[in-house]
């Protein structure tokens, strides 16, 4: 077989990237290595920036978002038993879309099923090969047969675990990491929202945050010890610790029910650097991760597919590369970005173990200063709407 841009992963990344080269003719292959039902039932990420939101449109699959989405202009940040708002649209003029990943991943496999476009799932062994030379190609297993696609890029958007950056030879490669003392456990409940916006809650017994899916959908997280487990956090402790870091208005109107889907995710913050090897770029989780705190991970996604989309455009119609040649560098100068307000957040609103009380001091203080200053907040809001492409 042979294709113009062969993709490694279905996730959000590699799909959206194949929707959009596909409207512009651009031929594509999608392989992803499980079953498109697994993929689906992966509950992550929820909030979306405009320019996330303007892509999806781009691609043709805005219209559920728009008509299901919900559109915030602000969060509550929870502290000391209050909670004060942070208000997008005065301080910077923008918003944010909720909508869940798993929605927005439904409507890229459906686009491109309307469009005949090649996603293969399930297929195992992918591997890319001769990525430096001009004959770049890409072998997979289906069932005892080994299948070989030659292409003229590979993009590995294949998440973190995935088969493309580690392909990469360790002396082309730099990686920067931290990992943080504890993790976020995460439960979906078929319950009407606590707040109509997003509380994230800093509390002594760790953070807490309050989101949704929709009116009758909600997820909340809490911070858990890296060493539970989902079987340490039945439904009725995690209900209660959750009312335990929520001011007591808030904890009040709580309304609980029986989870539907119930995870813990490790918190990280993850890049690799440079996001190219020869002819292959790297883009979304395959390169790079954060903490969930500032709702970034996706976005920063859709920020290196604005750029790899550009850059092979002018590649295919113009014979200009220099949007390829400069993909690594702009990208990686907003994944940096993205990664600084993320690892902020996080430090802002976390029980870290080790602190100090000095720590602590200047951790109550970074917050006291936040909700003084319309400036300080500014921040905060242009980096969570998300800054420009
Ligand atoms: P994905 O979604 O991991 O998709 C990669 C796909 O590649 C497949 N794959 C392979 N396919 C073929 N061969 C191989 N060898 C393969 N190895 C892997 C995988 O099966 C998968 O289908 O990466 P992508 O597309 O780059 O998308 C990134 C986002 O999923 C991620 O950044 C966000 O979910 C992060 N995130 C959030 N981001 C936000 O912007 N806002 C949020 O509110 C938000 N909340 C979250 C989050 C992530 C979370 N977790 C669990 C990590 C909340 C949580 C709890
Ligand atoms: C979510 O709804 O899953 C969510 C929202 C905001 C975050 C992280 C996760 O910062």
């Amino acid at each position: 077989m042979k294709t113009q841009v062969g993709i490694i992963g279905g996730g959000p990344s590699g799909l959206l990237l194949s929707q959009l080269l596909h409207l512009q003719g651009i031929d594509t292959v999608v392989l992803e290595r499980r079953s498109r039902d697994y993929v689906l039932g992966r509950i992550r990420a929820g909030v979306l920036e405009h320019g996330f939101a303007d892509l999806m449109r781009e691609a043709q699959c805005g219209e559920r978002m728009d008509a299901e989405g919900e559109i915030h202009d602000g969060i509550f940040i929870a502290h000391d038993g209050i909670k004060e708002r942070v208000d997008f649209k005065n301080l910077v003029g923008d918003s944010v879309v909720v909508y869940g990943q798993t929605e927005l991943t439904r409507d890229l496999y459906e686009a491109r099923d309307r469009m005949d476009g090649h996603v293969l799932h399930s297929v195992e062994d992918v591997k890319p090969h001769d990525m430096t030379t001009d004959a770049p190609y890409l072998t997979y297993r289906e069932g005892d047969e080994v299948k070989r696609i030659d292409c003229d890029y590979i993009i590995g958007a294949d998440g973190f675990h995935g088969v493309s950056r580690k392909s990469i030879p360790k002396e082309n490669i730099r990686e920067f990491e931290r990992v943080y003392p504890f993790g976020w456990l995460g439960v979906l409940s078929e319950t009407m929202p606590v707040s109509p916006e997003l509380i994230y809650a800093k509390h002594e017994r760790g953070f807490a945050l309050c989101s949704m899916r929709s009116q009758v959908l909600s997820r909340y997280y809490i911070q858990v010890s890296l060493e539970d487990t989902v079987e340490d956090w039945p439904d009725d402790r995690f209900w209660q610790e959750l009312k335990n870091r929520l001011p007591e208005d808030v904890a009040e109107s709580l309304i609980t029910g029986p989870s539907i889907e119930k995870s813990i995710a490790p918190l990280r913050s993850f890049v690799a650097e440079p996001m190219r090897y020869g002819n292959m770029f790297l883009a979304g989780d395959a390169a790079h991760i954060v903490p969930p705190t500032g709702a970034r991970g996706l976005n920063s996604a859709a920020s290196d597919i604005y750029y790899l989309y550009h850059a092979m455009l002018d590649h295919y119609k113009k014979g200009d590369d220099t949007g390829l040649d400069t993909y690594s560098q702009k990208a990686l100068a907003r994944v940096w970005k993205g990664q600084r307000f993320s690892w902020w957040m996080t430090m802002l609103l976390h029980r870290f173990p080790e602190n100090s009380d000095f720590d602590n001091q200047l951790q109550q203080t970074e917050l006291e200063y936040l909700f003084s200053s319309d400036k300080a907040l500014a921040s905060l809001a242009e980096n969570y709407v998300g800054l420009p492409f």
